[in-house]
């Protein structure tokens, strides 16, 4: 099991606390998009995915990425059960979507860039590290149903 310190678990939860869900979710994965367009393939159903302006105001590609971004607030309401709570989720992105576990790690590193940038000063080394490895952990959890 993953030990979280103390100071890791306020590191996460007081950020956590101050995250616009919507926002940050939105702009994780318009630049997952962005970045690295092969992950378009799985969004092909999306609509517009032809420029960066395009993924930028895609209304599909927002509503995702705050869904995607509410459930890692699930992992942080979790944190000494992370895996139990992504068993449904890793089988759906396994057997279902078929998305690539790489993807995972991506995303997260993408979201550390996300909150560095919406939360300078307060986004420390230390608080990064405790979000590197949150990151790490849920990517870790997502891909464990993979066979
Ligand atoms: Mg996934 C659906 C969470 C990474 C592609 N993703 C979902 C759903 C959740 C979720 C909660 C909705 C599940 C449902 O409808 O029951 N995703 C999630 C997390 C992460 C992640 C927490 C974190 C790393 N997802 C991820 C990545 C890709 C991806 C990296 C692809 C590059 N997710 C994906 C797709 C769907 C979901 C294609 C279905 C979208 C749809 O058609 O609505």
């Amino acid at each position: 099991m993953v030990h979280w310190t103390a100071e890791e678990k306020q590191h996460i939860t007081g950020l956590w606390g101050k995250v616009n869900v919507a926002d940050c979710g939105a702009e994780a994965l318009a630049r997952l998009l962005i970045v690295y367009p092969w992950t378009q393939r799985f969004f092909s159903s999306f609509g517009n995915l032809s420029s960066p302006t395009a993924i930028l105001g895609n209304p599909k590609v927002r509503a995702h990425g705050k869904k995607v971004l509410t459930s890692f607030g699930e992992a942080i309401k979790n944190l000494d059960n992370i895996k139990a709570t992504y068993a449904k989720l890793s089988e759906l992105h396994c057997e279902k979507l078929h998305v690539d576990p790489e993807n995972f790690r991506l995303l997260g590193d993408i979201l550390i860039i996300v909150l560095a940038s919406h939360f300078a000063r307060d986004f420390t080394p230390a608080c990064q590290f405790a979000w590197q490895k949150l990151v790490s952990v849920v990517a870790h959890a997502l891909a464990r149903k993979y066979h």
